[in-house]
């Protein structure tokens, strides 16, 4: 494809207003233009008739039976009788958001794949993240593995990498997804518990797949309850190839890293913030957006050959396996950002469809099983989901490359192409559309021979190595809310066999995790240890890259600071403690006793965002309580502001403090700053505005261990 082909932009103007967005987006996805409400319209029904009245029914006398001659009250409700289509089967809960994708380094040495050619390449970008088991109206803090599915636009048209957040799968063979599937979600005699792991059916299942524990150990980390989705990594997590205009493969697995850092919340902040607000994690994707404050992701890879492949401990066409940085380095290519919300969920992030087989020219599969079984479902399932083959004509589906095939009807087909050529070869339409074997998508030809038969390779068959070598490379802090983890889930299984069935699996990744654990049950006696089918290795390095408190911020950028203030709230200290976070690159959430608002000691009139009973300290990064006497003691009276006080302590949120403000924290917190019972570290007792800066670089680090016992 020539280097003049224009490059797409995702649309810029986003701030110019909602009639000038919608129109935009609609007509460079190739669709209908959708007509927003502006106050000079008249309301019509869909057929485009004037509507004479929307708020009485046409009735017989005006007591009388309604008139089924009533059309515009019909259509009205017969449209919204089909309003819902069926959620996804997994990964229901989502949200989505535009931006783009930009190559920053070439791929050309590996792959022909156009986008790659050449640095600076921009293509339009549609991300969508969620949870998997959770309704579509669950909340979003459930402990769950995280989806970060990406379509982009490119100029051979889309290519999905449709990923999660965690780099391994519970599974090696498609087979067992509807059973994976089932044991999580909801028990169907029951219909509970929704959006968690924590029940006896799913850890029934795992106790019976050894093969799942890698993917456990992911699971009951930190990594499945992230701060936002801002903050954490994506995985593509199968091997895929690339290939060269030559023919040559270079296999590779594709990683999305935040360059905001990787960060978590706590569990007892995971179940307090479902309640203060279960739409914590869209909230924050689309705020920080609509704010201007774009998250990005570097695209890195890790490319290796056969040689390599053969090499390696484990089959790199297991699923359940990752290749160790160390191993095989990043080579970071591109960029993504997202700076455009979506103008309508239902019609963008509902609409959505990712299919693992949306691959470009110079992108190819491998035998991963169970890439190949989602070849088949992602496919299958927009069918059902959206109603029909035509899905792809659907904005956000629709390539913003040019299409010619010769794809027919079906329902809500809006493609109406003219003339008399429908099929191909054929003599009317003369030169086209024609396949391309230099253009087009050709599969690696690699050979393949053999039996058929069902049956798993052997290489596939060590389960703890890598489970352990997770385990390894978490620190203390994280290894403790493994054990914590494990032991809140098992707690939930009422069947004693199961926990003990999944705690014998334990010793095989590590024997300290399993007395843990086994303590944490109060389990009488060991379980005898599952023997596994290879014995697993014990001298794989850990590896620094899969610990998240090694892969924090640097620094408060894109993260929230909680102020709570009352009434004689000093200018100074609250203007200071506003500006150090803004030139920090955080955000400010104003909290008072009142959503209306507080009067500060210079008379000046401050409104809030919150009410206090509205904002606990969980929704926030670090907090700062800035109070006088009068104002302290009436913080001390509510139960709201000593939730909020306690919490923060508990979850080692740094603190910044007026003096008069430090008695609502109680015993170790002096006003004076001393701290006789150790509890201190990471409150700072603001004397003056420029202790706020001192603050805010404390709040750089992702909390204060120090102080929770880490
Ligand atoms: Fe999916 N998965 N999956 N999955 N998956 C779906 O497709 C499936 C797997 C992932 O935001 C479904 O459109 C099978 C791995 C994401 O719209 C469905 C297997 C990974 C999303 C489906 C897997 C994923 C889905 C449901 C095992 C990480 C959400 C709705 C063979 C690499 C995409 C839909 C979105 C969604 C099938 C395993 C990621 C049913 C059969 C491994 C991020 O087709």
């Amino acid at each position: 494809m020539p280097d003049d082909t224009p490059v797409f932009r995702p649309t810029a103007d986003t701030q110019s207003g909602r009639d000038t967005i919608t129109r935009k987006a609609r007509q460079g996805a190739g669709g209908e233009i959708h007509q927003s409400p502006a106050s000079d319209q008249y309301l019509t029904t869909a057929q485009g008739a004037p509507v004479s009245d929307n708020q009485n029914t046409l009735r017989a006398g005006p007591r009388g039976p309604a008139l089924m001659e009533d059309f515009a009250m019909r259509e009205k409700i017969f449209h919204f009788d089909h309003e819902r289509i069926p959620e996804r089967v997994v990964h229901a809960r989502g949200y989505g958001a535009h931006g783009y994708f930009e190559v920053t380094d070439t791929l050309s040495d590996v792959t022909s794949a156009h986008l790659f050619q050449k640095a600076g390449r921009r293509v339009p970008a549609f991300v969508r993240f969620s949870t998997v088991a959770g309704n579509k109206g669950s909340m979003d803090l459930a402990r769950d593995v995280r989806g970060f599915a990406v379509k982009l636009y490119t100029e051979e048209g889309n290519w999905d990498i449709v990923g999660n957040n965690i780099p391994v799968f519970f599974i090696q063979d498609p087979i067992k997804f509807p059973d994976l599937v089932h044991s999580v979600k909801e028990e169907p005699d029951r219909g509970f518990p929704q959006a968690q792991s924590a029940h006896d059916n799913f850890w029934d299942f795992i106790s019976l797949m050894p093969e799942s524990l890698h993917m456990i150990m992911w699971t009951m980390s930190d990594r499945a309850i992230p701060r936002s989705f801002r903050f954490m990594e994506g995985f593509g997590v199968h091997s895929f190839r690339l290939v060269d205009a030559g023919g040559r493969s270079t296999y590779v697995k594709f990683h999305w890293k935040p360059r905001q850092g990787l960060q978590s919340v706590l569990w007892d902040e995971a179940v307090k913030i479902n309640g203060a607000d279960p739409d914590f994690h869209r909230r924050d994707l689309w705020s920080a957006i609509e704010s201007g404050d774009f998250p990005e992701w570097d695209l890195a890879v890790q490319l290796f050959d056969d040689d390599f492949a053969d090499r390696f401990d484990f089959d790199i066409l297991d699923p359940t396996k990752i290749i160790p940085e160390e191993d095989v380095p990043l080579r970071v290519v591109g960029k993504l950002v997202l700076n455009r919300n979506v103008d309508n969920f239902f019609a963008e992030t509902e609409q959505v469809a990712f299919c693992t087989q949306n691959i470009v020219p110079g992108v190819d599969f491998t035998n991963d099983p169970l890439l190949q079984g989602r070849n088949f479902s992602y496919l299958d399932t927009q069918l059902k989901r959206l109603g029909g083959p035509n899905f792809t004509q659907i904005p956000v589906n629709a390539p913003r490359c040019p299409m010619h095939h010769f794809h027919q009807d079906g329902h809500m087909q809006t493609r109406g192409p003219s003339g008399r050529a429908n099929y191909e070869p054929n003599s009317w339409a003369k030169g086209g559309p024609r396949a391309d074997h230099n253009r087009g998508h050709r599969a690696f030809p690699e050979p393949v021979e053999g039996p058929k038969r069902k049956l798993r390779a052997d290489s596939f068959a060590d389960h703890y190595s890598q489970a352990r070598q997770f385990y390894i490379s978490q620190t203390t802090i994280e290894q403790d809310h493994i054990v914590d983890a494990l032991v809140f889930e098992l707690s939930k299984v009422e069947t004693l066999a199961i926990r003990e069935r999944v705690v014998a699996h334990l010793p095989n990744i590590d024997e300290a995790l399993a007395q843990k654990v086994a303590t944490g049950l109060g389990l009488k006696d060991m379980p005898a240890p599952h023997k596994p089918a290879v014995a697993p290795k014990t001298d794989l390095p850990p590896s620094a890259a899969l610990s998240i408190i090694r892969n924090g911020p640097d620094s408060f950028r894109g993260r929230t600071l909680g102020i709570v203030m009352t009434d004689g709230v000093g200018d100074d200290l609250l203007d200071a403690l506003i500006s150090a976070t803004g030139d920090a690159g955080g955000t400010v959430v104003l909290i008072a006793p009142a959503v209306g608002g507080v009067t500060t000691t210079g008379g000046k009139h401050v409104a809030a965002n919150q009410k206090i009973d509205g904002a606990p300290s969980v929704l926030f990064d670090a907090v700062a309580v800035l109070a006088d006497d009068k104002g302290a003691a009436l913080l001390a009276g509510m139960h709201s502001a000593r939730c909020f006080a306690a919490d923060a302590l508990a979850h080692g949120k740094f603190i910044a403090l007026s003096a008069e403000a430090a008695t609502l924290f109680n015993a170790g917190v002096n006003a004076d700053g001393t701290d006789e019972a150790g509890q201190n570290a990471g409150i700072h007792i603001l004397s003056e505005p420029q202790d706020a800066q001192v603050f805010l670089q404390d709040c750089g680090a992702l909390r204060c261990w120090e102080r929770i016992g880490g």
